[in-house]
């Protein structure tokens, strides 16, 4: 981390004891409520995390989050910089040999770097629960609160290999939708929004949880950031 991030993660933290959790989020996001995932110029860039690598422990320990944030969400982020001049750089060239490659590669990495971006802002270190409209469309559309939980574990527990567990708005059916996702891009439906994102790669969990995903997927269940995912909820339906 730079001195400059340093400072700005600083002055993050120095506010996250007066605010409410979801407000010290809107610092990575723009003014729509996006996440805020390019610089100017439009290259992809890692933002720094909305708390301390110690925020989540014991649930998720800092030096899995240090990995997680740095090498693994900060190398997508770097390779699909990487992706995205290849195919320019191809175009420029007139060179349509290697343009497959290089796009299934920026479908991967800019995924990679979308839903580490929101996963990061999913979780906090204290017991919540939805509420409001956010409670009202998971009674509507998965029966209740419980019923979406077990949903959402199950399926995050049973991603062949590594992926994701996905709740996502569909706006084409103004829906909420539960995905299972692999990798970081299949399994989509079109359209879908994320809203809260569970990462099940190994990465994730390894050095705490060893080989027991089901045990990290029910921790992570308890720390969840409602207000975020409402948040999150939110903007969906504005901006689709
Ligand atoms: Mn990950």
């Amino acid at each position: 981390m730079n001195r400059k991030m340093f400072l700005q993660n600083s002055l993050i933290l120095g506010g996250a004891s007066i605010l409410p959790t979801n407000s010290i989020l809107a610092a990575n996001t723009e003014l729509n409520g996006i996440d805020k995932l390019t610089d100017k110029e439009g290259n992809f860039v890692l933002q720094p995390l909305p708390y301390n690598e110690n925020f989540l422990e014991p649930s998720m320990d800092a030096e899995t989050i240090h990995l997680h944030h740095t090498f693994h969400h900060g190398g997508a982020v770097k390779a699909a910089n990487k992706d995205m001049q290849m195919i320019r750089k191809a175009l420029d060239e007139n060179n349509m040999e290697t343009v497959d490659y290089w796009t299934k590669k920026l479908a991967f990495h800019f995924s990679s770097h979308i839903l580490h971006s929101i996963f990061w802002t999913n979780l906090t270190n204290k017991k919540t629960d939805p509420q409001g409209d956010l409670l009202k469309e998971i009674e509507a559309n998965f029966g209740s609160y419980d019923k979406l939980k077990g949903y959402i574990a199950a399926t995050s527990k049973n991603v062949d290999g590594n992926g994701w567990g996905i709740l996502g708005y569909q706006p084409y059916s103004q829906k909420l939708t539960i995905l299972q996702c692999e990798n970081h891009e299949k399994l989509t439906q079109w359209g879908v929004v994320p809203l809260l994102v569970i990462d099940v790669w190994e990465h994730s969990y390894y050095l705490k949880y060893k080989n027991k995903r089901a045990d990290f997927v029910d921790a992570m269940m308890n720390i969840i950031n409602w207000d975020n995912v409402a948040e999150r909820l939110n903007t969906a339906k504005k901006i689709v």
